[in-house]
């Protein structure tokens, strides 16, 4: 019987590496020709089934001798991105069966494929009040030269009422690191708010530490908080919002109508600070997440510059279903020093992707792609230009050609 066991064991243990290794070294292809800013790839970079071996299963026949999973995952998603050593590290928002998400480093040679988990998950240091759920952490290499890591750390509302097991409170908790590997816990920023989505700006501003900030009245709800606030603060390590103002704003009947959220922290390029968010809005399908981008002022990283109508990226296909369906977020990107732009996103809270883009492409679809008009009347001028403007470039290419004839 002992043998017979071992036999199924090993086999299956042997089934499972071949699986594994072929998803671990599986070529990313392009999706083309695309929409002329980005190009999606096909596969996704990370999935639940990404998790190594040794993480989900006991390996031991002995101890595990149908060799069943010990250790659910149920999904990796929300990842912050930063270049390190050469290579394209996400940290992952990894999330077990058990509907607690932790963080666990990955990184890829190339940014688009063969991405592998390393070492262990992380272990994030507690405060006083033990976090209940970390997620969605943004990584920000400072110029006072640490790495941070800003995540979302959710608690039980302390005043919710009897049975009410789902109300939360949401803060933004801190950690920072000069290695990736060891972490050191910061307070959490204080806040007269409920905080999610906060990101640490790169640079110092006023000699301060400058944060977006998603102030919300409750768990869900962003409410009276009229968009992605700005705050300065004097230290990260005992960092308080006192003074937010809003620098993007919400808007009736657009695509960030009910919330919307800082993404990674914005790039620096020399038409000014590029940013990516997401913008929320309901339907009768329930809530819908999309990407937008907008620009702000390279001396005020508070002032807009350029905001393009509408979304940037939305759930296309398969990344529509997921278990929350109709949902892209990202708080991942980085930028190489030749100007390629990789955006990590992740799809319906399930799995990541990568599109890829350039901030020649981004400025140049961010600078010349007009604002939203608020109106379906203004929608509708703004197409009738577009078409205006490609029949006489018809008619000026006629011309030019008979021209050219002419002279022949
Ligand atoms: O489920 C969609 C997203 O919902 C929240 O984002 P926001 O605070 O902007 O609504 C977060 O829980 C996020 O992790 C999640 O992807």
């Amino acid at each position: 019987m002992n043998n017979i066991v071992n036999l199924a064991f090993e086999q299956r243990l042997s089934d499972i590496r071949k699986r594994y290794d072929a998803l671990l070294n599986m070529k990313n292809e392009p999706v083309t020709p695309g929409n002329g800013v980005y190009v999606r790839y096909k596969y996704p970079v990370l999935t639940a089934e990404h998790i190594p071996l040794e993480w989900r299963y006991d390996l031991n026949p002995k101890d595990n001798p149908f060799l069943m999973e010990r250790f659910g995952v149920n999904a990796t998603f929300n990842s912050g991105a930063i270049k390190w050593n050469g290579k394209y590290v996400l940290m992952v928002r990894v999330e077990g069966s058990d509907r607690k998400s932790f963080f666990a480093l990955a990184e890829s040679p190339n940014g688009i494929d063969h991405f592998r988990f390393v070492g262990y998950p992380i272990a994030i240091p507690e405060t006083d009040a033990p976090d209940v759920n970390v997620y969605d952490m943004r990584l920000t290499l400072h110029q006072d030269g640490w790495v941070y890591g800003v995540f979302c750390t959710e608690r039980k509302d302390p005043d919710a009422s009897r049975g009410d097991m789902s109300s939360a409170v949401a803060s933004a908790g801190v950690v920072r690191s000069k290695d990736l590997r060891n972490w050191e816990r910061l307070p959490d920023i204080k806040s007269k708010h409920q905080q999610r989505n906060v990101v640490l700006h790169p640079e110092f501003v006023d000699g301060k530490y400058a944060l977006y900030t998603r102030p919300q009245d409750g768990f869900i709800d962003a409410g009276s908080g009229g968009g992605i606030g700005w705050a300065l603060v004097d230290s990260m390590e005992h960092a308080e919002i006192r003074d937010e103002k809003v620098i993007n704003f919400r808007h009736y009947h657009t695509i960030k109508e009910l919330k919307n959220g800082e993404g990674p922290h914005p790039l620096k390029t020399s038409k000014g600070w590029l940013h990516m968010a997401h913008g929320v809005r309901g339907c009768a399908a329930g809530l819908r997440y999309v990407l937008y981008l907008y620009l702000t002022g390279l001396e005020h990283p508070d002032r807009l510059i350029a905001e393009p109508a509408g979304y940037f990226m939305s759930p296309q296909g398969w990344e529509r279903v997921g278990d929350v369906s109709n949902v892209l977020f990202c708080n991942g990107w980085i930028m190489d020093d030749d100007g390629t732009v990789f955006i990590y996103y992740a799809s319906s809270d399930t799995r990541m992707h990568v599109a890829v883009s350039s901030v020649e492409r981004l400025l140049d679809y961010c600078l010349n792609t007009k604002p939203d008009g608020l109106r379906s009347a203004a929608s509708v001028q703004r197409l009738c230009d577009l078409i205006d403007k490609n029949l006489s470039y018809e008619k000026e290419k006629v011309l030019i050609e008979d021209n050219i004839m002419a002279e022949v």
